[in-house]
């Protein structure tokens, strides 16, 4: 058995991404947990609404996953990658190669979605480098992007909070403009049909510098972290034509999208729009050992593969790329993704979610409920001078009274593991019902 003792104090563990003092005052704690439920350690039993933090898409604790990682710690623990290798690796970028669309066919391992993001960012400077257009160093992300908290990642990224903290950050960095405006497309269901131009706003940015300065775009195809913003229809197509009349690779940061959340095995089919790079992390271990990675199209990788055989053709990589414990865990949750054919399953599910979340408008507080495939956001109103607070308290509650929900200032994301079922999504909106009524 695990020891989940607790310890004395929870002041030594200085928490990501939270207000410490306030967590530590009234935690919340998990002690084990299994398909659809957390278990926390006073005994409850919490649905989770969340797939961990959109990540444990095949449900938590899989058996066939843990196997895996236990024969995998007891054979080879770690092997480095760095001029040697191991099996594991070579077969799961095979495989990846084999499931992605068109010539997205070589993979680059990193641990996280954030190095993902910086290994993208890396690979698009240095690919016009070496085919001599070093002028081209430009990077263009999008307001209230999120891409990891390295600082290539927060440069793109397009949150305040996320930057204004940490000095200039990269230089020659642009930002296009957001794609949410409830005045146009409040309680859309699925892609809002109202903001493809938006995506004009990059031919300025380009005529602005020139587009021989300009090495790549990042957007989230859908973005999740900010609250769930659904691209507009034709939005990603007209990013990509874009792109495309002037040279700039267009880089999908499919971190949550990746992986079956839309109902399809990533944002570059659920959407037919081809990028030149696709970042993944979370979903592609469920969660249960830490990975990333860069998906890169063929013409991508041979413009490196060119000179001399003996010269190392990217200086870049981790220590823990394609650790032997990640690929082992990778495997198995690709197999359980295929047996339960689990994208399809999101597919099937994803008229039902959305009926089940719009029934949610008309409560109190809800301004916008908007979805696609398994995931929804749902906006609440601001206290007047308190960002953040309602949804918060909202969170709080459905954890006390056995959800676990997820909040990005006054916005809810629901994604849940793609493992639910009918009941499930009926048990979240009924805990949402009740919980919207009883918030100030
Ligand atoms: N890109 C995207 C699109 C993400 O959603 C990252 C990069 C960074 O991945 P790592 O593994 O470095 O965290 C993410 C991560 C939230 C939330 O509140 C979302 C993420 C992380 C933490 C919180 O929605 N996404
Ligand atoms: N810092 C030091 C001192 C190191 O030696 C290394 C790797 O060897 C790193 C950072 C980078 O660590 P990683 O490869 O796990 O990202």
């Amino acid at each position: 058995m695990l020891d989940i003792s607790l310890p004395e104090s929870l002041d030594a563990f200085w928490m990501p991404f939270t207000a410490n003092r306030q967590f530590k005052a009234n935690p919340r704690l998990m002690a084990s947990a299994k398909d659809m439920h957390y278990t926390t350690v006073d005994g409850r039993q919490v649905l989770d609404g969340t797939a961990g933090l959109w990540c444990v898409n095949a449900g938590h604790c899989r058996d066939r996953i843990v196997e895996a990682i236990h024969q995998q710690a007891a054979t080879l623990d770690f092997s480095p990658t760095f001029q040697m290798g191991h099996p594991g690796p070579f077969a799961l970028a095979d495989r990846l190669a084999k499931m992605l669309p068109g010539d997205l066919d070589h993979v680059f391992f990193a641990n996280s979605g954030s190095e993902a993001v910086d290994t993208a960012l890396k690979i698009a400077l240095a690919y016009h480098r070496v085919r001599g257009e070093a002028s081209r160093t430009r990077l263009i992300g999008r307001e209230r992007g999120y891409h990891g908290v390295g600082f290539g990642g927060v440069s793109v990224g397009g949150i305040a909070p996320n930057r204004k903290f940490f000095g200039s950050l990269l230089p020659g960095v642009d930002h296009l403009p957001h794609t949410h405006h409830l005045e146009q497309n409040a309680f859309s269901k699925g892609q809002p049909t109202w903001g493809a131009h938006l995506a004009d706003e990059l031919e300025r940015i380009v005529t602005l510098h020139d587009p021989s300065t300009i090495a790549a775009v990042i957007v989230e195809p859908v973005a999740g972290s900010t609250g769930v913003l659904i691209p507009p229809v034709g939005y990603l197509e007209k990013l990509r034509a874009i792109c495309d009349k002037y040279g700039i690779l267009l880089i999908f940061d499919e971190v949550i999208t990746g992986f079956g959340r839309l109902g399809k095995s990533f944002a570059v089919e659920y959407f037919g729009v081809m990028p030149d790079l696709v970042c993944v992390a979370k979903g592609i271990t469920n969660a249960s050992v830490p990975m990333g990675a860069v998906f890169a199209r063929s013409y991508l990788y041979d413009a490196f593969m060119q000179g001399q055989e003996n010269a190392i053709e990217l200086f870049h990589g981790y220590t823990y790329s394609g650790h032997p414990l990640a690929c082992a865990a990778a495997m198995a949750t690709l197999d359980i993704y295929e047996e339960e054919q689990l994208f399809d399953r999101a597919a099937q599910l994803a008229p039902y979610w959305e009926e089940a979340v719009h029934s949610l408008k008309g409560l109190p507080h809800v301004i916008d409920v908007r979805n696609l495939g398994l995931v929804a956001g749902i906006e609440l109103a601001t206290i007047p001078g308190q960002p953040g607070v309602r949804a918060y308290n909202a969170l709080v509650r459905c954890f006390e009274q056995g959800l676990l929900i997820r909040t990005a200032g006054d916005i809810i994301a629901l994604s849940p593991p793609l493992i639910l079922e009918k009941h499930h999504i009926d048990q979240m909106v009924e805990h949402l019902n009740r919980v919207l009524k009883q918030l100030d």
